[in-house]
């Protein structure tokens, strides 16, 4: 039987001539986090290497992405369908060993990282997902949700202000089962990190509830492994394991500083490196007694079958449960879908009266809620202003996982990198809101939700100046416009209850990409009552038309919408030929048909004017260069809502003056 070390050296090996190779990459956390990764996966980690989406499986992230060779080399050795010759490939076009590990579970990839911090957000979303799960479907004796989450991060992610976050919140709902080994090695790319990272992590994480395994030698494998026992040992916390460990161990002279972190060993060192391990084989050769010791297949098969043994009792007890859990974890919606939707649907359209879109938005909530217990919703600490929690929705707390809200607490990216961890997880689909002006603070966390296609839904209340009083620091002017450049993400503003609810339910329905939901702080009118919902739900439609064809086209989205419907009648009293068309979500109105599209924007009608109360940017690609855009381009300003909509032009009297200027 080969030793841990031998073992680990394989990862070491493999790590250092894949980036050699493409003369690119990152062989140093590999190198010295191989012996945490041999004994995690050899002796611990329950996978199946023949079924990566194997509902109970372990879930391991790597938050350190740059170390992404590890991950391949142990996802190769132990059976994941990722063969030598991708390995080859390492960072090369096209091939599944990209720089930084990319979502792609068909090769045990459970998420994308990179931008460091987030993976350990994400696995707090994962661990959390598991313990939520579990409270949902586990019965006596029947653990059917059962597994742990495991993250291996460095000295960056620890640096970054999202592990604050995230970690903080993982020891406050004492998310037990999430066990974290801490590569600490000193080095970051600077150099090493006395100079600027100086924190006492265990210090940190005791803070924060978590239990702590401090000084374990991370390259002695035995001692890793007892580390881990004590962790499972006690699960009422969360634990860090603070490995320490040499970068690039063993490399001659760039192992131990920031040399073996980013770059090619170089021919000379490698070379070294092979005789210090007394490594004979030449590049992307495992000696067959290595790889026997590594594989997985076997040890995994057994552990999925014990779960299907499970599963089979569990649906024998209690069979809708079963196909409940199937059908969540499937991602897919009730059956009775069709009737939910369509009674929210009526229910937003019999709405009379002005009402603030967040409001809206809480009613269908109330209704979706009811119905779909996947719905998992939240706030960073603005539940009142968001309007996120549904009548009859529990609460989740510290001791009683069987809620489907959390107070997330003031924590903007923590809380969306949670939630790509608990989507990522499967059987939740989150929800959670803050102020529109507040994403910016969770900004790369939406684009890893975009990145990664997850089904998760940021509902963004106070979308305008028509906030009012708290200011411009408050006031959300290029989110939307930079909102909808991010590729893969759907923002919806709708104007009124009925787009509001039919916001929701495409945001619901889109199983493989996240959205935004725009909504008021104010009161709006009911402008769409009478539209189709199936015309809405195209992202763009001709709202209010006129006789013959349009002189000029108006397009609006949200509290502009009412506005703009008043002057567009004006100017019709007054003879003249306009189009109001609501563009509650640009990106789902550019996926139409051309026909749709044509039939919406007749390319023939040059003349057109975008009214939206934010930066106008975005709006030229919709009015052309004979169009007209309003909105605002500078920051707003502390004041009544109705007050600043006047101040920046946004009035009856001055839309109408434009309308009609669009149409002459
Ligand atoms: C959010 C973010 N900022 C910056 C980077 C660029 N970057 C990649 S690795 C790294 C240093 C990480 O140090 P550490 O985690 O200690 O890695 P080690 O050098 O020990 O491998 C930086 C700054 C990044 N990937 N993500
Ligand atoms: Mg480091």
């Amino acid at each position: 039987m080969p030793t841990r070390r031998e073992l680990a050296d394989v990862i070491r090996v493999l790590a250092m001539d894949a980036v050699q190779q493409a003369n690119s990459g990152h062989p140093g956390a590999p190198m010295g986090m191989a012996d945490m990764a041999e004994v995690l996966w050899r002796e611990f980690l329950k996978y199946n290497p023949a079924n990566p989406h194997w509902w109970n499986r372990d879930r391991f992230v790597l938050s350190n992405g740059h170390a992404s060779m590890m991950l391949y080399a142990v996802l190769h050795l132990t059976g994941y369908p990722l063969s030598m010759e991708e390995i080859r490939h390492f960072r090369q076009l096209g091939s599944r060993t990209p720089g930084h590990p990319e979502h792609d579970l068909a090769i045990g990839v459970e998420t994308t990282t990179g931008p460091l911090g987030q993976g350990l957000a994400n696995g707090v979303g994962m661990a959390l997902a598991e313990k939520v799960l579990a409270a949902h479907f586990n019965r006596p004796n029947l653990n059917i949700v059962d597994h742990y989450t495991w993250v291996f991060l460095g000295d960056g992610c620890m640096m970054e202000g999202v592990s604050h976050e995230a970690a903080s919140l993982a020891g406050t709902l004492a998310l037990g089962k999430l066990i974290c080994l801490y590569d600490s090695n000193g080095i970051s790319i600077d150099g090493k990190v006395v100079g600027w990272f100086t924190d006492d992590t265990p210090k940190r994480f005791e803070s924060y509830g978590w239990q702590v395994i401090r000084d374990v030698d991370g390259q002695d494998g035995e001692a890793v492994a007892a580390a881990i026992r004590a962790a499972q040992a006690h699960t009422a916390r969360p634990s860090l394991i603070c490995c320490r460990t040499e970068i690039g161990f063993p490399a001659p002279t760039k192992g131990g500083t920031a040399k073996a972190h980013g770059e090619a060993l170089g021919a000379d060192e490698v070379a070294a490196v092979r005789k210090i391990l007394n490594w004979h084989e030449p590049p992307f050769v495992v000696p067959e007694r290595l790889r026997e010791a590594w594989n997985g297949e076997i040890k995994g098969r057994a552990a999925e079958q014990r779960w299907q043994e499970l599963f089979a009792r569990y649906r024998a007890a209690h069979p809708d449960l079963a196909a409940e859990f199937e059908r969540r974890m499937q991602s897919a919606l009730p059956q009775n879908w069709p009737q939910v939707r369509a009674k929210s649907f009526e229910t937003a359209a019999a709405t009379s009266g002005a009402q603030a879109t967040r409001q809206s938005s809480q009613n269908v909530l109330n209704i979706l809620t009811a119905e779909l217990p996947e719905l998992f919703g939240g706030s960073a600490d603005l539940t009142g202003s968001n309007n996120t929690l549904a009548k009859d929705v529990k609460v989740l707390t510290p001791g009683d996982f069987s809620g489907s809200y959390l107070h997330y607490g003031v924590r903007e990216f923590g809380m969306t990198a949670m939630m790509n961890g608990m989507s990522l997880h499967g059987g939740l689909v989150p929800f959670g809101g803050t102020f529109l002006t507040f994403s910016d603070y969770a900004r790369n966390a939406i684009r890893l939700a975009a990145l990664m296609r997850q089904r998760v839904i940021l509902v963004y209340s106070h979308d305008s100046i028509g906030l009012g009083e708290d200011g411009p620091t408050h006031q959300p002017i290029e989110q939307l416009s930079s909102l909808r450049l991010m590729p893969h993400l759907h923002v919806w503003r709708p104007a009124d209850a009925l787009e509001t609810a039919v916001a929701w339910s495409a945001l619901i329905e889109r199983i493989d990409g996240p959205g935004c939901l725009v909504l008021t702080r104010q009161g709006l009118p009911q402008v769409a009552a009478t539209a189709k919902p199936d015309h809405i739900a195209r992202g763009g439609y001709v709202l209010l038309d006129c006789k013959g064809t349009p002189e000029s086209i108006v397009i609006a989205t949200g509290s502009e919408v009412g506005l703009a419907l008043d002057a567009v009648k004006a100017a019709q009293s007054q003879g003249r030929r306009v189009r109001l068309v609501s563009m509650p979500c640009t990106e789902v109105f550019d996926a139409q048909d051309e026909a749709w599209r044509e039939s919406v924007l007749p390319s023939k009608v040059v003349k057109r004017l975008a009214i939206e109360a934010g930066a106008t940017g975005l709006w030229w690609r919709y009015v052309g260069s004979e169009g007209q855009v309003f909105g605002i381009d500078e920051f707003g300003a502390s004041g009544k809502g109705p007050e600043l909509f006047k101040k920046f032009g946004f009035t009856a009297e001055n839309v109408t003056k434009l309308v009609l200027e669009s149409a002459r």
